[in-house]
């Protein structure tokens, strides 16, 4: 049985794209792929919760059981720390940003902003979660990073990528050219590349998006839902409406598909749910490598203005036409100005 290329070697090879790579940035993607090892057996034995324990409680070895979220946040510092390649961690997980202080970290030039498991709430109910990164070159030469250091636009990222914890597990990453997919294969320990070269196809049938909170969407995304559902052969409507709410997993469905997937700003939510830096950011950077296309409603994610680690922000991200048409009804039924009094001080009828 012949073996795919894995990811330690394929990382080895792309080294050669960038010319003046030393191989710190190989040794970060490597960090993390050794990390969301280490993550996927604990998701996998999540089932397990009740014979080894619950949350909080102290298992046999005298451990207390961690949230998997808290987890898997200190299985990816961890990594950093020994790998000495990031200097700066932004972590869902933490309301500041940490510096990664070690020995070997002194020069590192790398931040990575990361949400450790993304959909954590679905774990318990054995549905996929993700984990979803970012790397950032930093922007000062010298001294203690900053927070000027990390709120850089997306579109200054130099790598960013996802791992989905599912039916199986993949690591889909990108570095600026082009997106390739690796799937664990347990029986080695190794991710293997399996999806090469990722594309979005262009047109897609499916929409994701939480309608449950219908009512309290902008009309330009009621206008393009019930765009979806009108029947119509020439472009195979009505779509398909799919969302298991961990945003990894539908992101990657879609990809694969073709499809769209939105997160308008809503009533509880009146920038958005999503985080910029750690969630739409380093997803639109993997959907525009693959093809497609990522926007907040009428701007390109990737351009927008960082201001807060946290910050939040809409998303209609996926096949290219599919957001093209979403951004159309958004300009026609929610103009920019209807936007800005919905910020802040948005009032649902
Ligand atoms: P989390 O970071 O608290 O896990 O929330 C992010 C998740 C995404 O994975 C998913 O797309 C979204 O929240 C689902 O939210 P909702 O339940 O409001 O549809
Ligand atoms: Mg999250």
């Amino acid at each position: 049985m012949s073996i795919n290329m894995t990811l330690g070697q394929f990382i080895l090879e792309k080294q050669g794209d960038f010319p003046y790579a030393k191989g710190e940035l190989s040794r970060l993607l490597r960090d993390i792929g050794i990390a969301a090892k280490i993550v996927n057996r604990e998701v996998n034995k999540a089932g397990l919760v009740d014979i080894i324990g619950e949350v909080g409680s102290t298992n046999i070895q005298g451990e207390r059981q961690k949230k998997l979220d808290i987890y898997a946040n200190e299985q990816f510092i961890s990594a950093f720390q020994y790998g000495g390649e990031c200097c700066i961690v932004v972590s869902e997980e933490n309301d500041e940003f940490i510096h990664i202080e070690s020995e070997v970290s002194k020069d590192a030039k790398y931040i990575v902003a990361i949400d450790p498991l993304d959909g954590s709430s679905n774990i318990d109910v054995n549905v996929s979660v993700g984990t979803v990164f970012s790397i950032y070159r930093r922007k000062s030469v010298d001294g203690k990073a900053t927070l000027d250091d990390i709120l850089q636009k997306g579109v200054e990222q130099v790598a960013a990528g996802y791992v989905i914890y599912g039916s199986s597990t993949m690591l889909v990453y990108t570095t600026g050219k082009g997106v390739n997919g690796f799937t664990l294969d347990p029986s080695i320990g190794e991710f293997c590349l399996s999806h090469p070269d990722m594309r979005i196809p262009k047109d897609g049938t499916i929409y994701s998006i939480n309608e449950g909170y219908y009512t309290h969407f902008p009309d330009g995304v009621k206008k393009y839902i019930k765009y979806c559902q009108v029947e119509d052969s020439k472009t195979n409507r009505p779509y398909t409406s799919r969302y298991i709410g961990s945003m990894v997993a539908d992101i990657h469905r879609n990809i694969i598909l073709g499809g769209i997937f939105i997160y308008p700003i809503t009533a509880s939510a009146p920038n958005g749910k999503l985080r910029l830096v750690y969630e739409c950011n380093p997803i639109a950077f993997i959907i525009e490598q693959a093809g497609g296309k990522a926007s907040n409603g009428y701007q390109r994610i990737l351009d927008l203005e960082v201001t807060e680690l946290h910050q939040r922000s809409a998303i209609f991200m996926g096949s290219e036409n599919m957001v093209n048409k979403a951004e159309e009804m958004m300009a026609c039924f929610s103009p920019q100005q209807t936007k800005r009094n919905f910020e802040g001080t948005m009032v649902i009828q």
